[in-house]
């Protein structure tokens, strides 16, 4: 099921070896993927540079999805090195740090546009690029967080990109499909990536929530590469358009009581 053999991934929003897209990329790896990374900002390239190598990957390129310009470079070198490509994955997102504290209804516009632009737009940019490096179908992911659907103190300005982000994902899978490239998104749980450091009381969240949860444990990035891996795999050829939560079955919840310390 979880078999990507002969499958060529290109990944975007690696930033260091906790990433979650580092997490997917391993999964990829392990299921036989040939994969390409793109990273944000020169600083990240000899972070993110030694990763790719390890899994054999020589396709290393730069992309601040802020840029058009950069999504069209990036996706011709895409195309030059593998001439079509059959998975896409999105694990970008941003906000201003001081959006994400206090309350909501103190976002600026632009601290708004911002977090959407980078969060949002670029899954549209980038699935319209990939397009034509998918003649023959192909499976595009992209990751959210349950901060869309319910209010998550402090999310704030990304629980609202997140909600959009939400249906982007599934107004890309209605015009996709038909050219047999499916859209979904995995909802997960707290993962303490570089995103979520500094995030203030991270860790009594992940702790609480651990409680909480089902599965009672939180999730990791190996957990949500397995579930990437399963979403981009024949496996999941009837599924488009949808939120696949890898979050220990938090979300099925309607009290939040632990009663296990
Ligand atoms: P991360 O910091 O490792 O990854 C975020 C990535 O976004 C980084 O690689 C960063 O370089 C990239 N990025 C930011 N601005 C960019 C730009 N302008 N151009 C290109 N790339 C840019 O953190 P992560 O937690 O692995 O985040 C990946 C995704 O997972 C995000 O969409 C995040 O919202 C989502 N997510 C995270 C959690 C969590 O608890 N960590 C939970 C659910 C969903
Ligand atoms: O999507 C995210 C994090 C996204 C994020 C994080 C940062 C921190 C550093 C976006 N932009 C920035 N900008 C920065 O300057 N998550 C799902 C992780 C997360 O972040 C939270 C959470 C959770 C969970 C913020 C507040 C409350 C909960």
């Amino acid at each position: 099921m979880m078999e990507l053999t002969g499958k060529k991934a290109l990944i975007f929003g690696v930033a260091n070896d906790h990433s979650i897209a580092w997490g997917i990329a391993k999964a990829f790896h392990a299921a036989g993927a040939e994969i390409g990374f793109s990273y944000a900002v020169p600083t990240l390239e000899k972070r993110v540079r030694p990763l790719a190598e390890s899994l054999g990957s020589d396709f290393i390129e730069e992309c601040d999805v802020t840029s058009d310009a950069a999504i069209e470079t990036v996706f011709a070198k895409a195309k030059d090195r593998f001439r079509t490509i059959d998975i896409l994955v999105h694990a970008i997102a941003f906000a201003n740090r001081e959006d994400l504290a206090g309350r909501f209804v103190d976002t600026s516009r632009d601290g708004f546009l911002l977090a959407h632009n980078i969060s949002v737009y670029s899954l549209v940019a980038l699935t319209r690029a990939a397009m034509p490096l998918m003649p023959e179908g192909g499976s595009v992911l992209t990751l959210t967080y349950y901060g869309a659907e319910k209010v998550v103190p402090k999310y704030n300005v990304m629980g609202v990109a997140k909600a959009s982000l939400e249906a982007t994902m599934r107004y890309l899978a209605s015009d996709l499909g038909p050219q047999g490239i499916r859209v979904n998104a995995i909802s997960a749980g707290p993962i303490r990536t570089l995103a979520a450091s500094g995030i203030s009381g991270f860790r009594d969240y992940q702790r609480s929530f651990a409680g909480v949860a089902p599965l009672r444990r939180n999730v990791t990035i190996d957990d949500v590469g397995a579930s990437a891996a399963f979403l981009s795999s024949d496996g999941a050829r009837g599924i488009t358009g949808e939120v696949l939560y890898v979050d220990s079955g938090y979300n099925i919840m309607g009290m939040l009581t632990s009663e296990d310390e």
